[in-house]
């Protein structure tokens, strides 16, 4: 089985993980109760109220909820994780079994796994604001065609007045968060990034793998601002963060998928390595950008993504949807 090896490759981060012990607390003013990793850490979504859910899906096991924590508005989502192959001795000999119906040949059980292989992942934006509530609220989108103009005159305005924060991002890069999940650093202040895993990604298998490379030049806000002076900048993130996910995870380019998204999500370039034949989310044709198209654009042309008019959707209730409105752009 082709996957086998690089299943035990990320077994053996885990448990290099694992092994470094407990995370350095993080000390910064962000952090909302930073959780212990062990067991004994206290459950402080036993007191979450739910007002509704905001989506969910069936088929992807996943729901987003918004409630109230503690008086605070939150989002909290919850999403079962793929069985892994490496726990099913364990899954097998250690559950309880319940008949459920049995049919000629054919029956089915409810299996109540050992808990800690019925584990949730589970996401807390606390406190959230109505921007996280929207963002996770089920909408329908609309496809945009934004030309340099509308760029200039409509998002960009736009962006500037939202001021979407970013502190998370400058949490990773002054470490102080999520250092111990950094994967590969390049601390050169031009060219340099953060590679690190997605919030998405619970690294207990790498079919989903998912990790962003996140640059520690602080002034680029999208694929709009680049230019073939940022050419060395890209040029370094695919070399050696697909460098560093051969080395940490046993996969080859040829297995990645390296994109931006336009819009990204947060205003600080980075950029997305996930698995090929994982459907990460964003990862369609109306969002992504593979890196090693846009090298090229930007070697043929140093003003490609100034001047291109560039699709993307917006969900209904995106203020710049209105802002395309109100211009007349749909
Ligand atoms: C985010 C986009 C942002 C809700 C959710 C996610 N990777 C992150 C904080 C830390 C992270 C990410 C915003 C926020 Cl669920 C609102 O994503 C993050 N850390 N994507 C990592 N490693």
């Amino acid at each position: 089985m082709a996957d086998a090896g690089a299943k035990r490759a990320a077994d053996g981060v885990e448990t290099e993980l694992s092994q470094k012990g407990k995370r350095a607390k993080a000390d910064n003013d962000h952090d909302q109760g930073e959780e212990r990793k062990d067991s004994e850490s206290e459950n402080i979504l036993c007191g979450f109220k739910t007002s509704n859910v905001l989506s969910d899906s069936a088929r992807e096991k996943i729901i987003f909820i918004h409630g109230k924590l503690a008086d605070q508005e939150a989002v909290v989502i919850l999403e079962k994780t793929p069985i892994r192959e490496d726990t099913l001795t364990e899954l097998f000999s250690g559950s309880r079994l319940k008949l459920e119906m049995k049919n000629d040949i054919y029956s089915t059980y409810r299996l109540q796994a050992p808990p800690h292989l019925n584990e949730i992942k589970t996401t807390v934006v606390c406190p959230a604001t109505e921007k996280h509530v929207k963002r996770h609220q089920r909408q329908e989108s609309f496809l945009v065609e934004e030309t340099e103009g509308d760029y200039r005159s409509i998002t960009l305005p736009y962006i500037q007045e939202q001021s979407f924060s970013v502190q998370w991002v400058y949490n990773i890069l002054e470490k102080k968060a999520e250092a111990d999940r950094i994967v590969y650093e390049d601390p050169d202040p031009e060219v340099g990034f953060v590679l690190l895993p997605d919030l998405k990604w619970d690294q207990k298998q790498v079919d989903d793998l998912y990790l962003i490379a996140i640059t520690h030049q602080r002034d680029i806000r999208s694929l709009r601002d680049l230019t073939s002076g940022h050419l060395p900048l890209l040029q370094n993130i695919l070399q050696k963060g697909e460098e560093a996910i051969l080395q940490r995870y046993k996969l080859p380019a040829s297995k990645l998928r390296v994109y931006l998204h336009y819009q990204p999500s947060y205003f600080h370039l980075h950029v997305h390595f996930t698995k090929l034949g994982y459907e990460a989310p964003g990862c369609g044709v109306e969002r992504a950008h593979l890196l090693a198209d846009v090298i090229q654009n930007l070697q043929s042309d140093p003003q490609y993504y100034k001047t291109r008019t560039l699709y993307f959707p917006l969900r209904a209730d995106d203020g710049l949807l209105s802002k395309f409105k109100e211009a007349g752009r749909l």
